[in-house]
């Protein structure tokens, strides 16, 4: 699957183009300010030249006007661009409000590091975990889930190894047990 391909969340609250709605839309982002975000993350070597790398984590937000972050798509296809220092093409993650990455190190066994992307989308707290790899020019995910992210402690060990495999976890829903099951899902990463 290519990287940051999103499956089974559909956008919501889109009004429709010619309601009164839409136009209410525009006019209060008029009112309020829209900030473009750049923030850096170490990655280490993605693409095993042995240069160390870069990715740039690029979106607009809007603030409402007590300067909180509005959970709210600014573009209209609702993409984070993720840049690299190097010849590395971009990687756009589709249907995200915001794009954490995480450097994993090397899961699959070719010298160079994978990342790990948490994307934020508007479902409470729900987010897509994925993990991505540059091979042979382009970006491909290799393992995907889903995570319940609260707290700084719910992004860490998201990844772990059992014998010579890496897996990535993910949070899982229980009915029966209340809701969220911590945790729950194993998602081989693939090498
Ligand atoms: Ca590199
Ligand atoms: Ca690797």
């Amino acid at each position: 699957m290519k990287c940051g391909q999103n499956t089974g969340i559909e956008k919501k609250n889109k009004p429709d183009a010619h309601s009164k709605d839409w136009i209410d839309h525009f006019t209060t982002l008029d009112k309020n300010t829209i900030e473009h975000v750049n923030i850096p993350y170490f990655v280490g070597d993605i693409n095993n030249d042995s240069v160390a790398d870069t990715a740039f984590v690029n979106y607009d937000q809007r603030l409402g006007t007590d300067g909180t972050i509005e959970k709210e798509c600014v573009n209209h296809n609702c993409n984070v661009t993720i840049k690299f220092n190097q010849d590395i093409p971009d990687l756009v993650i589709h249907q995200s409000l915001s794009v954490f990455i995480q450097n994993t190190g090397d899961l699959n066994g070719d010298n160079a590091n994978e990342i790990l992307l948490f994307s934020l989308w508007q479902e409470g707290f729900w987010n897509k975990l994925s993990v991505c790899t540059f091979k042979n020019g382009k970006w491909q995910e290799i393992a995907q889930t889903k995570a319940f992210l609260s707290e700084d402690k719910d992004f860490e060990s998201r990844i772990t190894k059992i014998k010579s495999q890496f897996y990535l976890i993910g949070d899982g829903w229980n009915d029966s047990k209340g809701g969220i099951n911590e945790r729950s899902i194993k998602i081989a990463i693939e090498k």
